[in-house]
């Protein structure tokens, strides 16, 4: 268990797989006795970013409001798991420069499976609504996203299953026993 909390960051495209690494991570963490605490920018957008939709502004504003909340929890001694697609480097670094000047660490997690790969899962059919142009400003078809080029963890489809990849980040935070 941390004597202070942390911020796991998940960032990458819809249909990544962060969600399915966070609801992993968050079991792990709290079976070994770590209080953690899942914010998925989905489920955010019905309560807390309800007012927001995805212009580049709202998205800033997304993450921006998503940072702080994350930043509370892990000062709070939570690890707050962040599950954005979150695609501006700029707005990922301010999550970042929040956690370092108040002492609280912050893991990005690069969650790197390929758009191709995203767009032949396309678990809720959005992909499809992108390109027929019914969704517009959609991440990866027409809205950008900004690849990390320092993450501190970058997970390819190949490295296995979510529960390794979860055991992974938690020996990044320096807290896997087992
Ligand atoms: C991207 C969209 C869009 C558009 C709806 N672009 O995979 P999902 O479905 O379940 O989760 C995605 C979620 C993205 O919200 P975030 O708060 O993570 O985005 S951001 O960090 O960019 O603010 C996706 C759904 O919302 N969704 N419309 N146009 N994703």
């Amino acid at each position: 268990r941390l004597s202070t909390g942390a911020t796991v960051w998940l960032t990458g495209l819809s249909g990544s797989g962060k969600s399915t690494i966070a609801v992993e991570l968050e079991r792990q963490l709290i079976a070994s006795g770590q209080p953690a605490y899942l914010l998925d920018g989905d489920n955010l957008r019905h309560g807390l970013n309800k007012n927001l939709g995805f212009t580049d502004e709202d998205r800033r504003e997304n993450i921006r409001r998503v940072s702080e909340v994350a930043a509370l929890f892990a000062d709070a001694g939570v690890v707050a798991i962040v599950s954005l697609i979150s695609p501006f480097r700029a707005e990922r670094r301010e999550a970042r420069k929040l956690h370092d000047g108040r002492n609280l660490a912050f893991r990005e997690v690069f969650v790197d499976t390929p758009l191709e790969e995203c767009e032949l899962r396309d678990p809720k059919g959005l992909y499809k609504k992108a390109r027929s142009g019914e969704l517009p400003e959609f991440t990866g078809v027409s809205s950008p996203y900004d690849r990390p080029e320092f993450a501190d963890l970058t997970i390819v489809p190949s490295d296995g299953t979510p529960s390794e990849i979860a055991h992974r980040i938690r020996e990044s935070l320096g807290i896997a026993e087992n």
